[in-house]
């Protein structure tokens, strides 16, 4: 009898301990999960990769050819150059744990619809407009992201031999222009839901763009080649409690990013150039704002 206190008590403290340390262990082994979790989440891969679309079909297809030695470059928010990667042996563009964030990615086309040159392919079917822009805008939050940017090659004459005959493609984007500076920038927006259509010469409409989520308007081989005085228009005009942002500002010298619409009778035009057979575009931008606009 006189044994049995102490012993009750001591299994008792060590039953406490047992029971404290099992909480501590839980504690630390959460705070760790949390910690790693906010770790992981920091930073992403951000891939590109560019390639030869051989079939024309706006997708990256195995065996399609890599183009090295392609410059890939990054840009952030504020319109600074962050990294330059060549492309590699296999096309890839790699920028290792990226911050999150908002980013602007250009890829350099030289010679871009020059004859031997080479020009953006079809709008890739997965991510609408996305893939196959040669500047696009990516956010970074915690998990890869990739980007595939198809091209195709011109002849000698300056044409796409395997682009269907009479016809070329033109992706138009629309923005939110949030700072009303006329040009597209990291973190800005698409604006999707307008309707966009080609207009002849005689004012009368030839085809209406599918759209994708991303603000991206397409008309996928229906713009006529070698046409001049072609327009494309948002047809409903500009969007309720918006205005059009600035064409063509810093003299038309950022045309992959800037706005070349201007109105007409209250409608935002775009002159789409003349181009050979399968010289595709993807410079066509229209911007609007919600301020009042710059310049
Ligand atoms: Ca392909
Ligand atoms: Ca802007
Ligand atoms: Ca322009
Ligand atoms: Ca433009």
């Amino acid at each position: 009898m006189a044994m049995t206190q102490p012993v009750h008590r001591s299994r008792r403290m060590q039953r406490r301990y047992l029971t404290a340390v099992t909480i501590a262990a839980l504690v630390l082994s959460m705070l760790l999960t949390l910690l790693s979790a906010r770790v992981a989440s920091a930073v992403g891969d951000l891939t590109v990769r560019v390639y030869t679309d051989s079939n024309r079909d706006g997708d990256f297809d195995s065996g399609e050819p890599a183009l090295s030695g392609v410059p890939v470059l990054v840009y952030n928010t504020d319109n600074n150059l962050l990294y330059s990667v060549n492309t590699n042996a296999f096309g890839l563009a790699i920028f290792p744990s990226t911050p999150n964030g908002n980013y602007r990615v250009e890829v350099t086309n030289p010679a871009n619809g020059a004859p031997n040159g080479t020009v953006i392919s079809l709008p890739g079917p997965v991510t609408p407009g996305q893939d196959n822009a040669l500047v696009f805008f990516v956010t970074i939050s915690g998990a890869p992201v990739q980007r595939d940017v198809g091209l195709r090659s011109l002849d000698a004459s300056g044409i796409d031999p395997g682009a269907p005959v009479g016809v070329r493609t033109v992706v138009v984007r629309a923005w939110d222009d949030r700072d009303a500076n006329g040009i597209q920038d990291a973190g800005e927006p698409g604006i999707s839901g307008l309707t966009l259509g080609l207009y002849n010469p005689s004012n009368v409409l030839v085809a209406t763009a599918a759209s994708g989520p991303d603000g991206t308007y397409r008309f996928v081989d229906n713009v006529p080649a070698n046409a001049s005085n072609y327009t494309i228009r948002v047809t409903g005009g500009i969007p309720a409690g918006w205005v059009l942002t600035t064409q063509d500002v810093n003299f038309n010298s950022e045309d992959q990013r800037d706005s070349d619409a201007q109105l007409v009778g209250g409608v935002p035009r775009i002159n789409v150039p003349n181009r050979p057979r399968g010289v595709n575009d993807d410079s066509l931008d229209v911007g609007f704002s919600r301020g009042a606009v710059s310049g």
